[in-house]
């Protein structure tokens, strides 16, 4: 059952920091036919049964918090259909939205935002009890299941605001956040972020766009209202009756199945459940399994972002039709790049247009990935994702003319009543240079490490992630020996803790 790739071990070979690292990496990727077919372990089901493009691409509502008072988003549990084939799925979301609602904000204009949890007290998903976070031991009893803290990925925001991974919160409780939004027009997202639980509480659902603007944005003319759209990629796995699938044990990432305690106390330094990565085997976009998104015949701007937990995506359009990128993930980029593929981590946004104008009404294009079901290890050796599941992505249809005379009430679907505008062509637009930096001061060295297993000579997996070397010392803090453990927190990829 385990699945082996020669990028995944490359990379594990750059990152291990122990010394007896002899045995070869594994990953376990949902994506793969023969893990299916030879795991004992409940497996989810196999998503290349669900038809693609047949469900239409949901656009999350837009809320537009003020600087003086809160405006309130309510984290809930509720039931949604993710995709036409499936039964409804039970997920988490802000103000009932999954993905939740999209923030928008004005540069230079603080936003206050009042976060509150109506979440239940049992997790849907399967919490490690060794994990940061999971237990107390002041008070030598385990922390609630369900605790959220929302962090604004890529937000300019003061330490207080932040949402750090220990100021998590319980359901019945809530917290204030001013988002100063001082810096340029930027796509950012906003996520929870709780310690120990942040992988779950994301793939339940707890992410969402923060759309910052400002007046270069304005004055550039960009296609906005029907013409802009946000596109959260997301990998999932599901259970037959329609209910979320996640692994639950460690022997699904390596087959590893022991020695690893469930007691925080006496932990092993291999946690039972937590698995490094995960790779799903659908693709959902705003909330729903490979979905499509009918276009006018004319130029559209999209905002894109990688929600997935460990997944690196390499995004291309099937008619190899070009992305010309117009922004990343803190704000526009000096000038225009076109380009054939796309290259976005987990976390990452890319801000580009789509010019549909030139192809006929009719036209079917379709938004693939040919990243890897497997961790990223360049270009060079990848390993496409499986063409007929995470090798697809959505289906955009050109399905309106506006210049054409005969388009009124003559098209099926009618033509859609638009906001907002086209902008100018993308083939004249002039973006704003990139202020200069002043001269660095300070050079740090950070280094992303992943740290090997030392429970047995016969296995050296990974344990955990961390950035940089100092480890937490909870022996000093809590009177505990436990040399494994540490708080440090690697926080791009929302998957890692
Ligand atoms: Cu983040």
């Amino acid at each position: 059952m385990q699945s082996f790739s020669a990028s995944a071990i490359n990379r594990r070979s750059l990152l291990r920091s122990t010394a007896a690292a002899t045995a070869a990496s594994a990953f376990f990727s949902f994506s793969s036919k023969s893990a299916r077919a030879t795991a004992a372990l409940p497996m989810p089901i196999d998503t290349s049964v669900l038809t693609k493009f047949i469900d239409p691409l949901p656009i999350p509502a837009v809320v537009r918090p003020n600087s003086k008072t809160p405006t309130t988003i309510t984290m809930t549990q509720f039931q949604t259909r993710l995709h036409s084939g499936l039964p409804l799925t039970t997920v988490w979301g802000y103000n009932g939205s999954y993905p939740g609602v999209t923030i928008e904000a004005q540069s230079g204009v603080a936003a206050r935002v009042r976060f509150t949890s109506a979440l239940p007290t049992k997790h849907l998903l399967p919490i490690d009890p060794t994990l940061d976070g999971a237990y107390n031991y002041m008070l030598n009893t385990p922390n609630p299941d369900v605790r959220t803290i929302t962090h604004l990925h890529g937000g300019h925001t003061r330490q207080e605001h932040d949402g750090f991974p220990e100021h998590w919160y319980v359901p019945g409780s809530s917290r204030d956040h001013i988002y100063d939004n001082n810096q340029p027009a930027s796509t950012l997202w906003y996520h929870d972020h709780a310690m120990g639980s942040t992988r779950l509480n994301v793939y339940a659902g707890l992410a969402g766009f923060y759309l910052l603007r400002d007046k270069t944005e304005t004055a550039l003319n960009l296609p906005r209202g029907t013409f802009e759209v946000p596109l959260a990629i997301q990998d999932r796995c599901f259970n037959a009756d329609g209910s979320l699938f996640y692994p639950t044990s460690r022997e699904y990432f390596d087959g590893y199945t022991g020695p690893s305690s469930t007691d925080p106390v006496t932990p092993t330094d291999v946690p039972p459940v937590w698995n490094p990565e995960f790779f799903g085997n659908a693709m959902v976009v705003n909330g729903k399994v490979w979905p499509y998104l009918n276009v006018f015949k004319s130029q559209y701007r999209f905002r894109l972002l990688n929600g997935c937990c460990a997944r690196t995506l390499v995004l291309t359009l099937s008619n190899g039709g070009t992305f010309h990128q117009i922004g990343s993930d803190s704000g526009f980029l000096p000038t225009v790049v076109k380009s054939t593929q796309l290259l976005l981590a987990a976390g990452e946004r890319a801000d580009v247009i789509i010019d549909f104008s030139t192809l006929p009404v009719g036209t079917k294009v379709q938004l693939l990935n040919l990243g890897p079901d497997a961790p990223f290890g360049g270009m060079a050796d990848m390993v496409s994702a499986d063409p007929a599941t995470t090798g697809q992505v959505m289906e955009f249809r050109v399905m309106w003319d506006p210049a054409a005379k005969t388009v009124k009430n003559k098209t099926s679907p009618p033509v859609p009543a638009t906001t907002g505008s086209t902008g100018s062509p993308v083939a004249k637009l002039k973006l704003p240079a990139v202020p200069k930096l002043p001269a660095s001061t300070v050079t740090r060295k950070v280094s992303l490490n992943e740290i090997g297993s030392t429970s047995s000579p016969a296995f050296n997996g990974p344990v955990m992630g961390m950035l940089g070397t100092m480890q937490f010392d909870q022996a000093m803090q809590y009177g505990r020996n436990d040399k494994y453990r540490c708080c440090s927190h690697p926080h791009a990829a929302t998957g890692t803790s």
